[in-house]
């Protein structure tokens, strides 16, 4: 099974209301607060101890293959973990965060190709709450929208936070484990696992 669903992109208004939270909505009902978001049906997600679900490793690997029926024409992921991640594209490293609360928006759609395609994140927690969240919004030249979103069918495993930190190469195989679902996004998330409000 991959995270695939399909779906309408989020309003551009949202997304620039979101990319640039200090400049008016622009109009956009969707930029206001319980709008429609890019991470709409995503989940928090992180790796746990084998056999002890209730708690979450110091740091993690996570993974998930989806299939692309062709190049796409516009990739954007958006991308935010409480604490930290390396996000990697196909093998290769496309960017990173360290703030849960300013999400990383990367245009990625040079790296992807048609068929099957790999998002790999190392991840580590400076304490507290650990999850990580990713929404990657894939439109294909035929004009047809394709979300991946992190959820319970992504692959996870716990590892030692430096190699999480200084990584340069990735295991070829998907981790064993199937990721620990913390989550929906907007229901509960970091801060401290709290019923929240959006967070952002
Ligand atoms: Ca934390």
């Amino acid at each position: 099974m991959h995270a695939i669903r399909s779906s309408a992109l989020p309003s551009l208004g949202a997304l620039l209301a979101l990319a640039l939270p200090s400049l008016p909505a622009a109009g956009s009902p969707g930029a206001a607060a319980g709008g429609a978001s890019p991470f709409d049906g995503a989940r928090w997600i992180w790796s746990a101890p084998t056999g002890d679900a209730r708690h979450s490793d110091d740091a993690c690997h996570l993974a998930v293959e989806f299939t692309l029926a062709a190049a796409p024409a516009k990739a954007t992921a958006w991308v935010s973990a409480d604490n930290h991640f390396r996000l990697f594209v196909d093998g290769n490293e496309a960017g990173h965060g360290d703030d849960w609360s300013k999400p990383t928006t990367l245009e990625i759609a040079p790296q992807l190709r048609a068929g099957v395609n790999r998002l790999d994140a190392f991840c580590w927690n400076d304490g507290s709450a650990a999850a990580f969240l990713c929404a990657l919004h894939v439109t294909l030249p035929d004009g047809s929208a394709q979300t991946i979103v992190s959820d319970g069918s992504w692959s996870a495993e716990g590892c030692e936070p430096q190699l999480a930190k200084t990584a340069a190469r990735l295991p070829p195989e998907l981790p064993s484990a199937k990721a620990r679902d913390v989550g929906a996004y907007g229901t509960v998330g970091p801060p401290r696992g709290r019923a929240a409000q959006r967070p952002f």
